[in-house]
């Protein structure tokens, strides 16, 4: 099925809020690189659970109990297999793709890294993807390397061997798409030189995942980590995928009910994967909205989505490339980039520019984008980003473009 735009309408269908308008115009939403939209599918599965089968889950043998349990495993299975794991006991749920990533700091980090030892982030990093390994390694004694970029936003891959070959890098971890520019990095390819060096492999998934095909199987990451409401599911989801050895490895992160086996006085044995990570009530409601957002992507084909992105994201980049003074960051090629813009129009500033396509109902963010090292190599404060998913048209691009227009005339560009 090819995502054409008598699809897309179709699609639109699925989601209420884009039949609001905003000062009178429809609802143009380009801030999915912050979170999506909702189809009615996962919004009524939240309210199904809490009207028919509301319960807690792994505890009880009452029916509704068993339901909720059913419901939420199920969740883990259609992950599993939407990333192409090796068993369903590699998924862990947390709350997002933060959490997951502070996880594996804390619960990894605190046992494999020590005085000395470096790991490796690249400029493109969310500050998700920084601050818990500044924390690890001011704690540790350990430091941080970054893999540089050029103009474009691409990696500068010749580092890599130089920096792996160092006896003393514990962990690479890189964004596969940055959230700031959009780029996409070979991520099959460094992790293919990061394991002849013996070095393990995060990777921060957050806007690949809901975007492009993700194989953790064919990657061979070590650790993956994503948020389910970058991808039609609820907020309050995220995921961490990790080798079940890894795991079975790793020292718990949450202590408390439902991760553990055996609680004595003064010992406890721990809970089999992936409970052992869970500590405490999950996000049942949450988890379970969730596999319907997987359901409707699936319907959909990822590969479908990617090729949809990628039309709008060459048209807005060749209709925006005419403005005059106007300034796109990352990769000019729209196959190594997602459906991610960031930009600025002369010398508007990014807030004054979103405020201004607010008035013609335009939802875009403007800012650093919780990419602060990335900003500052770009050598700006800020900037506009506009990011596109399954429901966004031509369109849609046509009135953001003429908003761009508008926002022009008024600054007298
Ligand atoms: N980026 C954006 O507007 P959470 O907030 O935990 O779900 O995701 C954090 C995160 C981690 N890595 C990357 C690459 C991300 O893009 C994000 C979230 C949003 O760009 C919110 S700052």
């Amino acid at each position: 099925m090819q995502a054409t735009q008598i699809e897309v309408n179709q699609i639109r269908k699925d989601f209420p809020i884009l039949l609001r308008r905003i000062n009178g115009k429809p609802l143009v939403y380009f801030d999915n690189a912050a979170t999506t939209q909702k189809p009615s599918s996962v919004i009524t599965s939240i309210s199904e659970y809490y009207t028919t089968y509301n319960a807690n889950i792994h505890r009880a043998v009452y029916q509704i109990a068993e339901e909720a349990t059913n419901a939420f495993e199920t969740t883990r299975d259609k992950v599993s297999s939407f990333i192409n794991a090796h068993s369903r006991e590699e998924i862990i749920f947390t709350r997002n793709t933060t959490e997951s990533i502070n996880l594996v700091a804390y619960s990894w980090g605190r046992k494999n890294v020590g005085r000395g030892d470096t790991i490796i982030l690249s400029e493109l990093e969310h500050h998700s993807n920084i601050v818990p390994w500044q924390i690890l390694c001011q704690e540790r004694g350990a430091q941080i390397k970054y893999l540089t970029i050029d103009q474009d936003g691409n990696l500068d891959l010749s580092e890599l061997e130089s920096c792996t070959s160092n006896n003393n890098v514990k962990l690479i971890s890189l964004s596969h798409m940055s959230n700031a520019i959009g780029n996409i990095i070979p991520i099959k390819y460094i992790v293919k030189i990061a394991h002849s060096f013996g070095i393990p492999i995060f990777v921060d998934g957050a806007q690949s995942v809901p975007h492009l095909k993700t194989d953790v199987t064919d990657i061979d990451c070590d650790f993956l980590a994503f948020s389910g409401h970058k991808m039609l599911g609820p907020t309050g989801v995220g995921v961490l995928y990790a080798k079940k050895k890894i795991l079975e490895e790793m020292n718990p992160f949450i202590g408390g009910g439902d991760m553990i086996k055996e609680v004595h006085k003064y010992e406890t044995s721990y809970n089999d994967l992936p409970h052992k990570f869970e500590g405490g009530t999950p996000n049942i409601a949450d988890v379970i909205g969730f596999g319907k957002a997987l359901d409707y992507l699936n319907k959909i084909g990822i590969e479908n989505i990617r090729r949809h992105e990628i039309e709008l994201t060459k048209y807005a980049l060749e209709e925006m490339s005419n403005l005059k003074n106007i300034q796109l960051y990352g990769s000019p090629d729209p196959y190594q980039r997602g459906g991610i813009i960031s930009f600025n129009l002369g010398d508007i500033h990014p807030h004054d520019l979103a405020t201004i396509l607010n008035e013609e109902a335009i939802a875009i963010r403007s800012g650093h984008h919780c990419a602060q090292v990335l900003m500052e190599k770009l050598e700006v404060p800020a900037t506009s980003r506009a990011s596109f998913y399954i429901y966004n048209t031509i369109e849609e691009i046509n009135i953001f473009i003429n908003a761009l227009h508008k926002a022009m005339r008024l600054f007298r560009l």
